[in-house]
């Protein structure tokens, strides 16, 4: 496994799961657990532990409302770790502050704990800078990636960027 993704309840699969399609598309390997730092910290960290273990590279955690769980991954491991703020959509119960109560939470990490930091829902970008960090070392991935950016610049080309008749 290169990369755990963590999130805090089922109700964050949804968005979290644009993280794993995206990892998938590069073929990078990954697991995810939902726990959540408030309800279960100690599985938390023994399962932080167990992913280093694991020999995991990169950490993606997600989390809404009040959104302790990047930082707290954060605080017991140096494994980068890249944590996207949810909004919180859940039916019935409280709908936070449409997520910018999480993306504060996650953003103002205190010195020396740093938590990389995606838009609200942004679970795809998370993937994609954790692939980033990856290809540091694997160059087969960062080859991919300079595949995928070429191909993002042509689409831009062909889809109007060579001037369009409006
Ligand atoms: C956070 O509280 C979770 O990440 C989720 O976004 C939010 C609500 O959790 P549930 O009440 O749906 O389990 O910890």
């Amino acid at each position: 496994m290169k990369v755990a993704i963590f999130f805090g309840s089922k109700s964050d699969a949804e968005t979290m799961k644009k993280s794993a399609d995206v990892l998938r598309e590069f073929g990078v390997d990954f697991k995810a657990y939902i726990i959540s730092a408030h309800r279960a910290g100690a599985l938390l960290t023994k399962t932080v532990k167990q992913v280093e273990d694991d020999g995991c590279e990169v950490i993606i955690a997600g989390a809404g409302l009040a959104a302790a769980l990047p930082g707290v991954i954060a605080s017991e491991t140096v494994l980068p770790v890249i944590g996207v703020p949810l909004e919180c959509i859940n039916p019935g119960k409280s709908n936070g502050l449409a997520g910018i109560d999480s993306l504060l939470s996650i953003v103002q990490m205190p010195p020396q704990i740093p938590v990389a930091t995606v838009g609200i829902g942004n679970a795809k970008n998370a993937a994609y800078l954790a692939i980033q960090i990856l290809s540091i070392k694997y160059p087969e991935l960062k080859q991919k990636l300079v595949d995928f950016r070429k191909k993002l610049a042509a689409d831009v080309e062909k889809n109007g960027g060579l001037g369009v008749e409006l």
